[in-house]
């Protein structure tokens, strides 16, 4: 599939978007496929590029031989296929040493371990050839108000930040709010918390923001907004796009499955932006049903970049004049009956 068929956006989603249907209360109910199937499916499904976590590309306790050899051999996998990578995320909340959160982790031995693994994945994001390195602060909250120092998390999570920058002077740092799950509640719970922090860090040019539909939602933000506001700040480098019904655990479910009109503002506030020019990328971040077979292990991806690509039409078919003569007449009854037709393939 070429760029034209993409309508000029690149798409990618993360390996572990093809999942085996485990959750809180049941085991796998799907075959696990392997890195090796996953990689040669990305350009059949019209997905450009690969969002990975580091230990997605090779164990987090491997040593630096190994690493490099390692990543060396994932790096050829990917150009053999033609897939770049678009964002490198450092997994900060699985180890035993992250249980109390990375960054902010009331052990100062946890702490250094959360800063060293996040340099390692740094230097796995240089060998895959990308500057984007994605910060989801899971752990980076509290189950109890009282457990940690609010201030003092704050701080600590700003300075993670910051040695990150100067350990590499290319690097950028997308940040990905969610408010809560794992954690009750997070320190930094939306993009304009994380933006806020951008602004204080010894590099603000080089942080930004990835910004997820449904944790936009969880925090009861319109997503559409949270991109616009991080987009007016030129920090929107990044997107997790997928649906959320309503204020419970993190569902992850097909971009515009739940909300269409909710999917089609985001769809249009990135098009007038005219994100993706500057090389940004169209992610997903969606996990199948866990009643989805075996063989259709990947209709949610390509169902939620269908939706997408559709939704983009919708926005190129609205005829602008008439939506600016409907703002300014303030006919935003007209306006709504507009852009529902539309959404309707009324016209
Ligand atoms: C979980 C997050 C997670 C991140 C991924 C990349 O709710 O959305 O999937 O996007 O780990 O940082
Ligand atoms: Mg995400």
């Amino acid at each position: 599939m070429s760029r034209a068929d993409n309508k000029g956006y690149r798409f990618t989603f993360g390996p572990w978007n093809v999942s085996t249907g485990a959750d809180m209360f049941g085991p796998a109910v799907r075959r696990e496929l392997p890195f090796s199937k996953i990689i040669r499916l990305y350009k059949s499904l019209g997905y450009d590029g690969v969002q990975f976590h580091d230990d997605d590309v090779v164990p987090a306790d491997w040593g630096v031989s190994e690493t490099e050899k390692g990543v060396r051999k994932v790096k050829r996998i990917l150009d053999n296929e033609g897939l770049f990578v678009e964002i490198l995320a450092p997994r900060l909340w699985e180890h035993p040493k992250t249980i109390d959160g990375a960054y902010t982790s009331n052990s100062p031995r946890d702490r250094k371990y959360a800063i060293e693994r996040s340099k390692r994945c740094v230097d796995i994001a240089r060998m895959l050839e990308t500057r984007n390195i994605v910060l989801w602060l899971a752990r980076e909250g509290t189950y109890i108000r009282e457990a940690k120092d609010p201030v003092t998390a704050v701080g600590r999570i700003v300075d993670a930040i910051n040695a990150l920058l100067e350990y590499d002077s290319e690097i950028r740092i997308l940040l990905e709010a969610k408010p809560n799950e794992p954690m009750d509640q997070s320190y930094l719970p939306t993009a304009a918390h994380m933006i806020g922090i951008a602004y204080r860090t010894v590099d603000p040019d080089r942080v930004g923001v990835l910004i997820e539909s449904a944790h936009a939602i969880l925090a009861g933000l319109d997503p559409s907004d949270e991109m616009a506001y991080a987009i007016w700040h030129g920090k929107l480098w990044s997107v997790h796009l997928n649906d959320q019904n309503g204020l419970k655990f993190d569902e992850d479910k097909a971009f515009g499955s739940v909300d269409l009109r909710r999917a089609f503002n985001q769809v249009w506030v990135l098009e007038r932006a005219g994100y993706g020019s500057q090389g940004e990328c169209v992610g997903f971040d969606v996990k199948p049903m866990r009643t989805t077979k075996q063989a259709d292990i990947t209709k949610h991806l390509a169902n939620s970049r269908q939706f997408f690509l559709d939704l983009v039409d919708v926005a190129r078919s609205l005829d602008n004049e008439l939506i600016e003569q409907l703002r300014k007449n303030r006919d935003y009854e007209e306006l709504e009956r507009y852009v529902i037709g539309a959404l309707m393939g009324k016209h």
